[in-house]
């Protein structure tokens, strides 16, 4: 590889994934948990299912950023959305650190999360692996990033509404028995939400319908779900019907992303072929 990839830890990528992962941290009152390799996922969903206080997350400062770089001459820096996080602003001061030191670096603002996050990141391991140049991988990644979208369906919005990144309006309609939200990262990378679907399986019908009216045709897809392996696993057999060609990949929410979108929640990201 020619050049270092470091991410935070919305991407929900596994410690051996090549990746550099920063993490990002869920914090109550009485605990902090580091969003990384060692966080028991499972302990932690229990334990915020029974505490009823403040909860909210923070994300990585600059330091943290200068760690993963450490001293690679050629960085490329993949965040979660500035839309919605301070992640990237953190990035963009870490990079200006480097380059005072002569190293490069390239910070991509996902205005997404998680599995977009993770189509952008092969993409750019691929580049690296080609031997492609770090200022044509940029131009390469940033015209790939204008065809990655994302789009998701949730149950539950309680922590993104009182963690303010959500209307509480929005947040209310989902709290109705059985229905989801499904919706899209809007290009600001906010939270766009579009349907209210009543039952999982007209939300799932709803996210393929809206994955073919962004212009998917079969490109790669990530599924990533907190706790919902048979919504990934049904979401993937109505695409891989209306699509045979299509490259379909299902990972599990690592603690961030289980943390807003919590138990059931669904994040897809796609390409288009436009
Ligand atoms: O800086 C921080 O503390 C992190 C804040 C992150 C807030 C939003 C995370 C969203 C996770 C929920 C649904 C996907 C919507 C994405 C729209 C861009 C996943």
């Amino acid at each position: 590889m020619n050049y270092l990839i470091a991410a935070d830890s919305s991407s929900n990528l596994p410690a051996d994934s090549g990746v550099a992962i920063v993490p990002l941290k869920i914090i109550t009152d009485q605990r902090e948990f580091l969003d990384d390799a060692g966080l028991d996922l499972n302990e932690m969903l229990s334990y915020l299912q029974s505490y009823k206080g403040r909860s909210g997350t923070s994300c990585p400062n600059v330091n943290d950023w200068l760690e993963a770089i450490g001293d690679a001459p050629r960085s490329f820096i993949v965040t979660i959305t500035s839309g919605l996080s301070g992640c990237c602003n953190a990035a963009m001061q870490a990079k200006a650190v480097c380059e005072e030191q002569g190293q490069q670096v390239c910070v991509l603002d996902s205005l997404s999360t998680g599995p977009e996050m993770v189509l952008i990141i092969r993409r750019l391991q691929e580049l690296s692996d080609a031997g492609v140049s770090f200022e044509d991988a940029e131009a390469q990644i940033r015209q790939y990033m204008t065809h990655t979208h994302l789009m998701f369906s949730l149950e539950n919005l309680t922590n993104l509404a009182r963690n303010g990144r959500v209307s509480p309006l929005v947040a209310k309609a989902a709290g109705l028995l059985g229905i989801r939200i499904v919706g899209k990262a809007s290009d600001k990378g906010t939270l766009e939400p579009m349907h209210k679907c009543r039952g999982q399986k007209k939300a799932l019908e709803t996210l393929a319908r809206e994955m073919t009216a962004m212009g998917f045709r079969g490109g790669r897809v990530h599924i990533a779900h907190c706790s919902n392996e048979e919504a990934a696993a049904e979401l993937s057999s109505l695409l891989t019907t209306a699509y045979p060609s299509c490259d379909i990949k299902v990972e599990h929410c690592a603690g961030l992303c289980s943390f807003y979108a919590e138990k059931g929640g669904l994040l897809v990201g796609l390409e288009d072929s436009l």
